[in-house]
């Protein structure tokens, strides 16, 4: 009689058998008596009975210390029949032969019940490989149950045959934690179950050091002790942390230097990851674990936007009617920061002290251009780069972490950076020679826009090209300047898009590692909020077809300034036609935040 199986209820005062009394066979029997199930232990040899039984009646009651439960009891049998004919679990720890193993998987499905769920400890075959001689109904309640070595180790593995039935996995594995094991539940068929397989790359890569003679026994044994053991570090805990990003990028590094498959490490982090954001720890869509979202996440007060008039639109405008502003991020003006600016183009804030950095153009083509800095607490305006030096610094971006003021310098044909208090100020990018009237007239060498991206170890700058022209670029570099170059000559600029109406300010989501950017040229992909998906490391990723990004939204009025808020999912705009507008990373649901026709707004970042 073949039912299909169901939970069996009565399993308390059902049997568990044990087949074969060896040295793990009695443990697990010790264990399960250990915390009250009556345990059978079967075994042809009279001799490994008895012995089996011993082992039980010495140990089960320190065994049962460690929970203070009642003991079960524990006999030995001859015969499998009596030995299974009430059970509700079997656990076959016969030897190790596939053929003894097929024969006693058909001998337990006609001695046992049909709810009576029949386990293999099985560590070298599978559990699907011995079926050839029971029926489909039958195969729905057999597994692999992989015990370790109790009692020093309470861990077991249960594993489907193929065709186990689902509810059995919940059902044993509750039964299991009440008889003071600790249950993990391969979801698939795989050699090994799930720690054998950890292990196997633990032993494979120590070996492979060892053999290398790269280093000693002693020595890793003691370095893994400092990291694993004293460290408490877990592998995908550890992985989220370091950033899933930065593990495909170092995987991929192994993967080209041992020619190995990306298959299952960087395709794998790519495709389900990193390409959705899923970066680990660092960013709010989580990353191998969810993220954890901090209860008071939702109520921190949203950030204020501090948003930059370049003053040409006011009643009476000059080059002195510039003003760096602060509005809510729903935008109510708040307050006047600082007046009486030279054409303030771009702007940032370094979030760990609040210091605001800005650029004043001053007058295109003469070398009067600054870059001043802002302090709130003292309400005190510095210049860090006065005039004199560089001709129409436009976007400014911070690399916070390495505190260095980036920016681009438009007829100046540069980018630039220097420290916070603008020393160290360094050209590391010439597009075209400032001196030449031929470049400085050429705006194809016109540098804008500038983002930073520093786990990427890239930046981001746009060359605009003529007004809607069509001829706009981005470009990226690395931060660390390639050795004995400079920005005269230096090997490892690359055009990531070209071909754009004219881009302007630009942003880097390091989170969910795309590039934004927005974009003054003509109407129909001009005057548009645009993004473009980057790989690992920090190019166009290869979803991205030549010259294809995605136009989020349009309909701008001279579109100038952004800010993507990543917690709050929403990216901020603003025009010379005086709006400020929010819509969400989508580009959808697009709003006038703030507007107002006696400003012409350029750069915005959060304070
Ligand atoms: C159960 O598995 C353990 C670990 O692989 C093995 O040492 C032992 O021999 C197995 N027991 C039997 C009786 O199959
Ligand atoms: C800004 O300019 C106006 C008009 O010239 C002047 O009255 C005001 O004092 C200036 N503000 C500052 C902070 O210098
Ligand atoms: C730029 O950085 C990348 C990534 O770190 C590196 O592989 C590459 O060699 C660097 N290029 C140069 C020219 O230094
Ligand atoms: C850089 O220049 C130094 C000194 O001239 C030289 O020793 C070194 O090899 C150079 N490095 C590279 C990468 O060319
Ligand atoms: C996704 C989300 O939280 N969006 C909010 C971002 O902030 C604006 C302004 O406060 C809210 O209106 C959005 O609901």
């Amino acid at each position: 009689m073949h039912q299909t199986w169901a939970p069996p209820r009565d399993y308390r005062s059902r049997p568990v058998a044990i087949l074969g009394a060896g040295v793990l066979g009695r443990r697990i029997g010790c264990i399960w008596a250990s915390t009250g199930f009556n345990v059978h232990i079967r075994d042809p040899s009279h001799q490994q009975r008895q012995d089996g039984i011993s082992y039980i009646q010495d140990n089960v009651h320190s065994y049962a210390k460690k929970t203070g439960k009642t003991v079960g009891t524990a006999h030995a049998f001859e015969n499998m029949r009596e030995a299974v004919e009430n059970a509700w679990l079997v656990i076959e720890a016969v030897p190790e032969k596939i053929q003894l193993k097929i024969d006693t998987f058909a001998e337990l499905e006609s001695l046992t019940p049909a709810d009576c769920i029949l386990a293999s400890n099985s560590s070298s075959y599978r559990s699907s490989e011995m079926l050839e001689k029971v029926s489909e109904s039958t195969m729905k309640r057999i597994l692999n149950m992989h015990y370790y070595m109790p009692p020093k180790c309470m861990v077991v593995e249960l594993m489907t045959d193929g065709h186990t039935k689902d509810e059995i996995f919940p059902f044993l594995a509750e039964r299991c934690k009440e008889g003071n094991t600790l249950p993990y539940v391969a979801r698939k068929q795989s050699t090994g179950f799930i720690f054998n397989r950890l292990w196997a790359a633990v032993k494979r890569e120590t070996l492979t050091i060892l053999a290398e003679g790269v280093s000693v026994p002693e020595e890793i044994d003691s370095l893994w002790t400092e990291m694993f053991v004293k460290g408490g570090s877990t592998p995908c805990k550890t992985m989220d942390d370091v950033g899933l990003d930065t593990v495909a990028f170092i995987e991929s590094h192994y993967t080209k230097e041992r020619g190995l498959s990306p298959k299952y490490t960087v395709d794998y982090l790519n495709e389900n990851f990193v390409k959705h954001g899923k970066l680990g720890t660092k960013s709010s869509h989580g990353g191998l674990f969810p993220s954890v979202k901090s209860e008071t996440a939702s109520v921190i007060e949203k950030p204020n936007l501090v948003v930059l008039d370049l003053g040409l639109s006011a009643a009476a405008p000059s080059m002195k009617s510039g003003a760096v502003l602060e509005y809510s991020s729903d935008g109510h003006f708040q307050k006047t920061l600082v007046e009486n600016q030279s054409l303030p183009d771009g702007v940032s804030v370094d979030p760990h002290n609040g210091r605001l950095f800005w650029t004043n153009m001053g007058v295109p083509g003469k070398n009067d251009g600054s870059v001043l800095t802002f302090d709130r607490k003292s309400n005190s305006v510095e210049t860090i780069v006065p005039s004199g030096v560089i001709n129409t610094p436009k976007q400014l971006a911070l690399d916070t972490t390495a505190r260095k003021v980036y920016f681009c310098d438009r007829e100046g044909l540069s980018v630039y950076r220097c420290d916070y208090d603008g020393s160290k100020l360094e050209k590391i990018v010439h597009a075209g020679n400032p001196e030449d009237p031929k470049d400085v007239s050429d705006a194809r060498k016109w540098c804008v826009g500038i983002a930073i991206a520093p786990r990427l170890g890239r930046f981001y700058w746009t060359q605009k090209g003529p007004s809607k022209a069509g001829q706009g670029r981005i470009f990226c570099a690395n931060i660390t300047m390639p050795d004995n170059q400079s920005a005269l000559f230096r090997s490892d600029i690359e055009c990531i898009i070209g071909g754009l109406p004219e881009p302007i300010d630009l942003e880097v989501d390091e989170d969910s590692g795309f590039l934004y950017w927005t974009d003054r040229g003509e109407i129909p992909c001009g005057n548009s909020l645009n993004r473009m998906k980057l790989d690992a490391l920090g190019r166009p990723s290869e979803t991205t077809a030549p010259n294809k990004h995605e136009i989020l939204t349009r309909h701008f009025n001279e579109a100038i300034g952004l800010k993507v808020d990543g917690k709050n999912e929403s990216i901020y705009v603003t025009d010379l036609g005086g709006s400020i507008y929010r819509c969400d990373l989508n580009g959808n649901q697009k709003s006038v935040v703030h507007s107002d026709n006696s400003r012409a707004f350029t750069g915005i970042t959060f304070i």
